[in-house]
């Protein structure tokens, strides 16, 4: 029995050579390797070449090395078999860590400052709102926007989120589908998207949803913080948006195109933040130990976590 590893843009070498520590009685391979593609049982993927997986007629089951699965899905020739994605604290945790330092980096309007500091400027003349007067918006309740929900709210800040079904969760104001969207939107300063790459949310933060946000907020102009999918986002939108006083500024740690090109306009503007889509990232160590777990409880028979509904997209 071969678990196959199948990555593009990550390390395959020492993702196997984690898998084969946990599993040491399974034959670990990577995509290319010189096997026998019928041993293959399962496997791990991350970007993998659409089309590269048809060859392997007995596999299992499919775990997406990530959280979001938009990667396997838009394969249309993946094999019909369960995918699994990451549910794992550790990957929660470093989204909700980002989520709260770029909300806190917007109120307290730190990329001024770090500009005042290469002027040697010491300028404290502008008013800083509190927390509590700044209402974050997040698109996306699953396993990351309720996280991030919940230790915003501990900040201090007024949170809202939006889901595509009803959703109730404690302490949080709660919005679903595109009939209440324009509700969640005009109570929205700062908009954190969490979003699933989907036929249904490809393209949502354009420019028709921007103008949909609160214009009497703190801020200023409202902030869009994208850490979900850059096929989310339309680049062209958020930067009229930007030139307009539509949006204040951005934090975007994905892009339509990856690794953002040069030649992006979003590199350099000052209104912009641009981190390159580790908001959370897949650590091994963690990643590993949540797919090998879920191996066995496929093997006892059990219901597996993370199991995805093909037909939502997520
Ligand atoms: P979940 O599947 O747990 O949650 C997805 C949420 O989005 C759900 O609340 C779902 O609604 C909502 N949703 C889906 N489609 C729509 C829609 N059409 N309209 C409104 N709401 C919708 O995903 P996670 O929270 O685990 O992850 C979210 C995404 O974050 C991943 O898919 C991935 O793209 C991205 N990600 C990015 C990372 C990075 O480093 N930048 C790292 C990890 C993930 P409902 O509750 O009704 O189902
Ligand atoms: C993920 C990611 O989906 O890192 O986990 O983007």
């Amino acid at each position: 029995m071969t678990l196959l590893v199948a990555v593009q843009g990550w390390d395959a070498q020492a993702w196997a050579a984690r898998f084969q520590t946990l599993l040491p009685d399974v034959v670990v391979a990577v995509l290319g390797d010189d096997i026998d593609p019928a041993s293959v049982r399962h496997v791990v993927c991350w970007r993998h070449t659409p089309g590269s997986l048809v060859q392997f007629t007995n596999v299992g089951v499919i775990f997406s090395l990530g959280a979001g699965v938009d990667h396997m899905i838009s394969d249309p020739a993946l094999p019909k078999v369960p995918l699994i994605r990451i549910v794992d604290p550790d990957l929660t945790n470093r989204m909700s860590e980002y989520v709260v330092m770029h909300c806190l980096m917007h109120l307290r309007q730190q990329r001024r400052y770090d500009a005042q500091a290469r002027l040697k400027l010491w300028d404290d003349d502008r008013a800083q709102p509190a927390a509590q007067n700044v209402r974050v918006g997040i698109m996306g309740l699953g396993q990351l926007g309720r996280d991030a929900a919940r230790k915003l709210t501990v900040m201090g800040f007024k949170v809202a989120g939006w889901s595509r079904s009803p959703r109730t969760v404690p302490e949080l104001e709660t919005f679903a589908g595109s009939a209440e969207l324009p509700e969640f939107l005009a109570r929205t300063d700062i908009l954190v998207c969490l979003l699933p790459l989907t036929a249904q949310t490809r393209g949502i933060l354009n420019k028709n949803l921007f103008k949909g946000l609160a214009r009497d907020g703190r801020l200023g102009a409202p902030v869009l913080i994208n850490a979900g999918r850059g096929g989310l986002q339309v680049e062209s939108d958020i930067l009229s948006a930007l030139a307009d006083g539509t949006l204040s500024a951005a934090t975007l740690d994905v892009f339509e195109s990856e690794p953002l090109p040069a030649s992006s306009p979003l590199w350099i503007h000052p209104a912009v933040t641009v981190t390159p889509h580790n908001a959370a990232m897949s650590e091994p160590e963690a990643v590993a130990g949540f797919i090998v777990t879920q191996m066995a409880r496929m093997a006892a028979g059990e219901q597996p976590d993370g199991l995805v509904d093909r037909a939502s997209g997520y």
